[in-house]
Parts: structure tokens; sequence; C-alpha cells
């Protein structure tokens, strides 16, 4: 690579310990140490996002673009992409992240026609291949921005205009064909702009046949092009779209199983998604694991005193032990991995500040990691948790889970043994437990 867009970072940054206080050096993350079955790298599986860490300029609703990018410089807006990307896997490799993710239009500018952007985003696939090649990091997922161009405005899948529909579609199959090509490991949807604003205008439920359409297409044209990597849907209550059909875990996974997608799909998980749908994190992830359907995570975090997506990166040392909790119990995420969907304030405009935001959301993990990891192992919370539910494995709680009860056996049962003892839930002695091993 020519040009060196983070000259104040020279080397790799590296694992120092605990004591260390340089800033650029990671405190807990040691990509190689074995953690259980795994190497802390290979549980977690960086990824950076295209979007906020190259694309960002720091612009919000109330002033421009603040952020120095030289990256950002060139006037010609192919060269621009080019040494976009070559700052973005300067920064993945200096930071030793494997992994980044992108949507077609962040690597890749929007020509004057729709052939126009298809061959760009073809120029730069080209590009990105090459240097994956020469630097071993990959592509975690792609994705198609289906809510960014004013033509999806009303929507793309769910959008009323045919004409619309199909653009969408050729736009999508465009960009699975990059991931394709990419060897990405995951392709996700998120639908931004599929969700109405007003019922004055809108038919929902043949609004939601169309999205179901839309991801039939995508299924049956990667089993045509032999395409390997999980598909994914990304819930998210609402913003830009006042109510979007993909609400949360609970809503995608019940919207799959209606339209027959369930076996095709997993959910990409993200902090600060699962808040603005008034569900913790962990909750979401639970819910996910639970149906068999938690495939990746967004990592990042809101403002508990900020309405919208901040998406700032994560340094709640108890969140990330209980998503990580939830992760290994899963036996990790598979192809899956933790994306830093997530930006720095527009105040911090030095390309430093994007080292300082990823070493603390990769050190931030690594200690839940390595907390859950210990939780676990000592089945602090599993004891408990088995002994909660003991009265289900035999007797009658065996009896009931077997079908073989009915609600007159159990009124018998009643008149004969009384009112259940009420039995404490425990939970300040559980949160002082997890709390012992945070510190
Ligand atoms: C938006 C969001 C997206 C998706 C990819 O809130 O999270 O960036 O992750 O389209
Ligand atoms: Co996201």
């Amino acid at each position: 690579m020519s040009k060196q867009f983070f000259p104040g970072v020279g080397q790799p940054i590296s694992y120092e310990g605990r004591e260390s206080k340089n800033p650029l050096a990671f405190k807990y993350y040691d990509k190689n140490r074995r953690v259980g079955d795994r190497t802390m790298g290979e549980h977690l599986r960086f990824a950076v996002a295209y979007w906020h860490t190259f694309m960002g300029t720091g612009a919000d609703m109330f002033g421009g673009p603040s952020f120095r990018r030289e990256w950002h410089k060139a006037s010609d807006p192919m060269e621009r992409a080019r040494d976009t990307m070559d700052a973005a896997f300067e920064f993945a490799h200096k930071l030793t992240a494997d992994y980044y993710c992108f949507h077609d239009r962040d690597i890749a500018p929007e020509g004057e026609s729709f052939s126009h952007s298809c061959r760009n985003l073809e120029t730069m696939v080209e590009r990105a291949k090459d240097i994956q090649k020469a630097t071993g990091i990959r592509l975690l997922w792609g994705t198609a921005n289906l809510f960014s161009n004013p033509v999806y405005s009303q929507g793309a899948g769910t959008s009323p205009d045919a004409h619309v529909f199909a653009y969408a579609a050729a736009q999508m199959k465009n960009a699975i064909d990059a991931t394709h090509t990419l060897g990405g490991e995951n392709y996700v949807f998120w639908g931004g702009r599929e969700g109405y604003e007003t019922l004055l205008n809108t038919d929902l439920k043949r609004e939601q046949e169309q999205m179901a359409r839309l991801l039939h297409m995508a299924v049956e044209y990667k089993n045509r092009i032999g395409f390997k990597g999980q598909f994914l849907i990304e819930p998210k209550p609402a913003e830009p779209t006042k109510h979007q059909y993909d609400f949360d875990a609970a809503t995608t996974i019940s919207f799959l199983r209606e339209y027959g997608l369930l076996e095709h799909f997993k959910l990409n998980i993200e902090a600060n998604h699962a808040t603005l749908a008034g569900h913790s994190f962990e909750h979401e992830l639970a819910v996910a694991s639970a149906a068999g359907m938690l495939g990746s995570v967004d990592a990042n975090r809101g403002d508990l005193l900020l309405g919208w997506d901040t998406d700032q990166f994560p340094n709640d040392i108890t969140g990330t032990a209980f998503a990580m909790m939830i992760i290994l119990k899963q036996n990790g995420l598979g192809k899956g991995g933790l994306n830093f969907d997530a930006k720095v304030r527009r105040s911090s405009v030095d390309p430093t500040d994007l080292f300082h935001a990823h070493i603390g959301g990769m050190d931030t993990f690594a200690r839940g990691l390595l907390i859950a990891h210990q939780i676990i192992k000592e089945k602090v919370l599993d004891n408990i948790i088995e002994e909660r539910y003991n009265s289900f494995k035999s007797g009658i709680g065996a009896q009931i889970m077997a079908g073989k009860s009915s609600l007159e056996d159990l009124e018998k049962w009643i008149l004969r043994e009384g009112a259940p003892a009420v039995r404490s839930g425990r939970q300040e002695l559980l949160e002082n437990i997890l709390n012992s091993y945070v510190v």
C-alpha cells in the first residue's frame, strides 16, 4: 500500500496486559490466548464496519463534516473509493481485526445509471479481493444499502411501487454477488425503510407479503449461485421509519416462520436496536439463541438519556459478560462475529480516535468473554437455574410436561396438596454474584 492513512499508528496494536498505560495497546484482548476450546480471536471474530469508520464524516443534523480524513480528499469518486478502501484495510490490519463488513454503496459510489453503479461495484470488488488476499483480512458480511437512495423513501421490498421493488431486487442481486465473490461468511438484510409512516396509505399485510417474496427470491438466488454464507436479518423497531416490520427478535422470528423462511435465516442482533425496542441487549440475544437463531452481533451501545440509535462503542463490562455468556452457551456464533456497528462522536476528529474506540470495544468484549467463561466453568448460575426448575423433573411436574395431566387432574392434586410455598427468586444475591466476577 502506497499512502499511509494512519501514520500515527506505526505498528499493529499488541496486547500489553492490564498494567499497561499505553493507550494504543490492548489490556485484555490477547488474540492468541486460549479461553476454553478456542483462542480469544476465534471466540470474538471482530469486524470493522466500513460505513461508520471509513465513510463517516462527523456530519449531523446541526452541522457538516468535522472529521479529518485524508481518504475523503480526492475529488474523483472512484479515487476516493480506492483511498477509502486502502484506509479500511490499513486500519483493520493495524487493529489486528480479522474481518470487515460493508454495504455495496460504502465500497463503491453510485454512478449515473444502475449499470454504472454495478460497474463501480465490480471494480471495487476486484480490488477488495486482491487486498483481502494480500492481508488475510476477510469479509464477515456484505449487504445492500436499500435505504439511502430517494427511490427507497417509501421502502424497498415493501414499497407500494413494483418498479421500486424490482430496482431493490436488482441491487440486492449485485450485492449478493459481491459478497459471494469476496467469500463473505454472511449476508445481512436490514430493513431500515421496510415499514410504514402512516396507516392512512398503507396495507400492512400486503407489504409483509412483498418482503417475504423478496427474501424468497434471495434464497432461491443464493442456492442457484452456490453462495454458502449465512443469511441474517437485523431487527430494529424504528429509525429511519416510524414502524419497522423487523421490530425485534421475536417479531422477526415469527415473520420468518409465517412465510416459510425460518430455516434459511438467522438473526444479527444489535445492542442499540435492542434498547430502542424497549429490550436489553441480553434479552434480544437470549430470545434469538433460544430459538436457535442467533447468528451474529452488531456490537455497540446506546445512551440511556437519548432516545435514538447513537451507535456508540461498547464500554459496559457487565453487558458484554452477559452477551458472551449467551454466546458461549450456544457454542459460539458459527459464521457470525462481533461487528462494531459503532461510530466515534462528532468531536472525535482524529483518525487515531478510531483506534481508541475500537481498542476499547475489543477490550470490553475480551473482559466479557473472560468473565463469562469463568462463570460458566464454575457453573455458578447453571446450578442455580437448574435447581430452580427441579419440581418439573419428577413427580407432578414431570407428569404435566409429559402431557399426562388435565386441568381436572391438577384440581384434584391441589385439593389434596394445598397451596404452594412461596420461594425466593434470589435476584439480589445473583446480582451480587455476577458483580463479584466483573470486579
Ligand atoms: C442501522 C444499522 C445498519 C445495519 C446494516 O441502524 O444497524 O448499519 O447494520 O445495514
Ligand atoms: Co447494524
